[in-house]
């Protein structure tokens, strides 16, 4: 998982989406051979047992783990266990940059990843970077349940992917090693980690801050060693990576809600009976319903242990400031999203 030391380097890579390439097919002949456990491949739910990967960072106990775990049990179920998902957990199979290649390339059939780090291969998926566009969870799943998200959701396959669900991610805030980040001028010349998309590069620049994007693995020496000053997130990643340890201040300026999506290879999928599709889509729209569950049960939970950690928990009573000065970002990226950005207006709730 060290492969990468240190910050890739670069910001910008507008230009550069990635497409499924030649080399997709000559893998995928390999990984569905695996994938079916050397039968003569194919799956037409005519019983031969279908085994497949599915890549998550999180820990086993994190609840996009738990969505992921709850979705590979109901297909079990459902499929008289013939279809097995195997979820590796706490990113035994890559960070997810590589784990999204590996996935447009067949060489793992499945993962649950954040949205930012597919920007790279789908520019829909830049929406989410962009800041303090939603009032709340529930205004942002309106969106993601409407046709609308579920259109975006659809723009991964071009790239190779069929997005199967969207999981809850929360809201996303910045944290800092020392300085206690109170209002948006103290985000001026501070070093952040980000996740490795250009509008949310944007955004730290539009705050005044520098920007460092790299690998989730990678975030915990780096605060530690003082490569960066802070990083940002939502609790259950803050608590569970153990960021707070090296950056006990939190500022809860919710400024992302960076979906979360369980994506799987497109060929893969298209190789699946319509009924073994219809089965990995029913169990992905039922642990979706569980992982938003689980999902606001872990912040509570979190906070409280954040608190009992003396970690410095800081509160924005006015986000207006900082909405104002994350402006450029909207003006530099709202048109690419404009008709996405139309209906996310459209859905808020007077
Ligand atoms: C977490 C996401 C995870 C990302 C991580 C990050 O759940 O998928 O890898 O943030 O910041 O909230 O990279």
């Amino acid at each position: 998982m060290n492969q990468k030391s240190g910050p890739r380097g670069s910001t910008h890579r507008r230009g550069t989406l990635k497409t499924a390439g030649i080399l997709s097919a000559f893998v995928l002949a390999s990984a569905t051979l695996a994938a079916c456990g050397g039968d003569d491949g194919g799956s037409g739910g005519d019983g031969e047992k279908l085994t497949f990967r599915l890549a998550e960072t999180h820990p086993e106990d994190y609840p996009t783990t738990e969505g992921d775990q709850k979705f590979a049990d109901l297909v079990n179920e459902a499929s008289d266990g013939r279809i097995d998902i195997q979820v590796f957990a706490g990113g035994q199979l890559g960070e997810e940059s590589d784990v999204i290649e590996q996935v447009q390339m067949g060489a793992i059939e499945m993962t649950r990843v954040s949205s930012a780090p597919m920007t790279e291969f789908a520019e829909g998926m830049g929406l989410f970077g962009l800041p303090y566009i939603w009032d709340d969870a529930d205004h942002l799943w309106r969106f993601l349940e409407d046709e609308s998200g579920q259109q975006l959701l659809g723009e991964l396959e071009e790239a190779g992917f069929k997005g199967l669900t969207y999981f809850d991610p929360g809201a996303r805030s910045f944290y800092s090693t020392d300085k206690v980040i109170d209002s948006v001028d103290d985000i001026e010349g501070m070093k952040f980690r980000v996740q490795e998309s250009d509008v949310i590069i944007s955004f730290i620049e539009a705050l005044g801050g520098s920007p460092t994007p790299m690998d989730y693995g990678e975030v915990y020496s780096a605060l530690q060693t003082g490569l960066i000053d802070g990083a940002e997130n939502n609790e259950p990643s803050y608590l569970s990576a153990s960021h707070y340890e090296v950056a006990p201040n939190y500022t809860l300026d919710e400024h992302m809600r960076v979906a979360e999506i369980l994506v799987v290879n497109k060929d893969v999928w298209d190789g699946l009976s319509e009924e073994d599709q219809q089965i990995l889509e029913d169990a992905a729209a039922e642990a979706t319903t569980y992982q938003r569950e689980q999902w606001d049960a872990q912040v509570e939970e979190d906070l409280a242990a954040l608190e009992e950690a003396d970690v410095t928990i800081t509160e924005i009573d006015d986000i207006e400031p900082w909405r104002e000065a994350a402006q450029p970002v909207i003006d530099e990226f709202g048109p690419t999203y404009q008709e996405y950005l139309d209906r996310i207006e459209e859905l808020r709730e007077e």
